[in-house]
């Protein structure tokens, strides 16, 4: 779908909230326009926000008269709107496969025990050094796939590279646990992308 056929595309994110800049990055990517609403926490908890995610959270993304949520959801779809695949690698692709792996390492192996260990490191310290000795083995492991290459997949950028160093930059944001190998070079140099670094600046 060439750029001025898509719908229009808003995402709602919150103050202070970490993971909308993910979709806002991949839109930045893949040359998307978008509007962005910045909801205080009071009316991200309201029942207008409530109506377009069933939990309050964000991000959401209203397109077409839908509203999507997760944010790596919204982030591979960002991908698809890119004109020509670089981001996510061709429909059935090793390449795309790939993608998609190191996609739900971050998001089920690597965020959960992190947030879990944030959230427990004050009132359960027992129960949060087990998460970040769970995250830590997973980070390791992406370390050494990681080796001393650019990127996760391949030798291009792709949707992988935002959402992993994402998740990895709660690392040293909560001091938890620690990025081993190439890891701190690699989310400081994707960090310092000119997508995530407009994305950045849009969200304030
Ligand atoms: N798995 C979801 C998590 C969404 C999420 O927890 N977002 C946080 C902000 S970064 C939120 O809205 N929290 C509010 C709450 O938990 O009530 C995603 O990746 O989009």
């Amino acid at each position: 779908m060439s750029a001025h056929m898509l719908p229009a595309m808003r995402i709602f994110h919150r103050e202070k909230a970490g993971r909308p800049i993910r979709a806002l990055w991949t839109l930045e990517e893949a040359g998307v326009d978008y509007e962005l609403v910045v909801m205080t926490a009071e009316e991200a908890a309201g029942d207008e926000h409530r109506a377009r995610h069933p939990r309050g959270k964000v991000p959401v993304l209203e397109t077409g008269g839908e509203t999507v949520f997760e944010s790596t959801a919204l982030c591979l779809h960002a991908a698809d709107l890119s004109a020509d695949a670089r981001l996510l690698g061709e429909p059935g692709s090793t390449e795309r496969a790939l993608v998609y792996q190191w996609l739900f390492f971050a998001m089920t192996e690597i965020e959960p025990p992190l947030i879990e260990a944030a959230r427990t490191r004050e009132s359960h310290p027992e129960l949060a050094a087990k998460a970040v000795k769970k995250a830590q083995g997973n980070i390791d492991a992406v370390a050494a796939n990681l080796g001393d290459r650019d990127f996760l997949v391949g030798d291009s950028f792709t949707v992988a590279d935002i959402v992993m160093s994402e998740v990895l930059g709660i690392v040293p944001r909560f001091e938890l646990g620690e990025l081993t190998g190439a890891l701190p070079a690699y989310v400081e140099r994707m960090g310092q992308r000119p997508a995530r670094v407009r994305a950045e600046a849009r969200i304030g």
